[in-house]
């Protein structure tokens, strides 16, 4: 929210008598925004989040104060999104998958074994490919910072049985995020996907409403899922990134220096956050053996061949759109 000082009356040249003027108190911020995603405290993101708000503050002499909101403390995904958009939350962390609700090309990253390797994912998301979609997300009054951060390889977990070949996947209750891509991609393995946001999906693996779900490592590790899953299987299947999203109104309103200064240290963290991930997620194998996870491996390459025969790709490449789908395989090389 945006007070009103008398600074900005003056400049907006407005001629108001004196008695109309709210003057701030000393010391308090020109600009408190409010900066949501759906993670734990402990996860990288949220650590990286909070130093950049930090340096904000300090930066701008705490003209611009932003209070991060982690945990899905404002709500769900698909809840904060519209907060987004209505500016009741100022900036917000979403998977580019779960904003394809709104900007269907966000996405395209997601597209089954896509990404062989970070190699690929940086140059991409950083270069043509991210501009792209930052290009999309834009026409819909959100703004995206240029650096995305990660959230990682996603894994197989379930609480029932191991996942070890494409059929195993068969009539399996997997919980997705709320995005068409990840249920189009569980049904093409003929499992049973249901739409649920991150915010339930402890409590949906607890009941055992689903019998599984799939995240990074660094997110089954901070959100405690090993406590209401077995196993993990290693499958690679998609790799998923944040996007950083402010609403554009919010966003523009800051005096110039300021939005330099804003994304310049949103930019600084996100690149620090993804090294942070790129080592837990090198690491949390035995941790999270330790805490109980069977871990599985499997061959991606029966996996990808799955999707293959079941027409994914084909699907995929004709809902995204020629465009789109020349900018990821000019990235990651020819999918058909
Ligand atoms: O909802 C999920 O599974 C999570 C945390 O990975 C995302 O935000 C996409």
């Amino acid at each position: 929210m945006r007070t009103l000082d008398r600074r900005t009356l003056l400049a907006s040249g407005a001629a108001l008598p004196l008695f109309a003027i709210r003057t701030r108190p000393a010391g308090a911020a020109e600009f408190t925004y409010k900066y949501a995603n759906n993670l734990p405290v402990t996860h990288p993101l949220n650590v990286r989040a909070a130093e950049a708000v930090a340096r904000i503050k300090e930066a701008t002499g705490g003209r611009v104060e932003i209070t991060v909101f982690p945990n899905n403390q404002l709500g769900s995904d698909t809840d904060t999104l519209s907060q987004l958009r209505d500016g009741a939350v100022e900036f917000f962390n979403l998977s580019g998958l779960i904003l394809a609700i709104l900007v269907p090309t966000a996405a395209i990253n997601g597209v089954g074994f896509a990404f062989k390797d970070y190699g690929q994912v940086w140059p991409a998301m950083d270069g043509q490919l991210g501009a792209f979609i930052r290009g999309e997300i834009g026409k819909r009054g959100l703004v995206a910072f240029e650096k995305q951060w990660d959230n990682g390889y996603r894994q197989i977990t379930s609480s029932t049985r191991p996942i070890r070949t494409p059929e195993d996947l068969v009539g399996f209750k997997i919980r997705v995020p709320p995005s068409p891509l990840w249920t189009g991609l569980f049904k093409a393995f003929g499992a049973s996907p249901t739409s649920i946001n991150f915010s339930e999906t402890y409590s949906a693996l607890q009941t055992r409403l689903v019998d599984g779900e799939e995240n990074p490592l660094a997110v089954i590790d901070v959100a405690k899922l090993y406590e209401v899953q077995k196993y993990l299987s290693v499958t690679n299947h998609m790799w998923d990134g944040f996007w950083l999203l402010a609403n554009r109104g919010a966003l523009e309103a800051l005096p110039k220096d300021a939005q330099e200064i804003v994304q310049r240290e949103f930019n600084r963290s996100a690149l620090e956050q993804r090294s942070d991930v790129a080592k837990l997620n090198a690491t949390l194998e035995g941790s999270l053996k330790q805490k109980g996870l069977e871990f599985i491996a499997t061959d991606p390459a029966a996996f990808r061949a799955a999707l293959k025969k079941a027409g994914f790709y084909a699907e995929w490449q004709g809902k995204f759109g020629k465009d789109a789908w020349s900018a990821l395989e000019g990235a990651v090389g020819s999918l058909a």
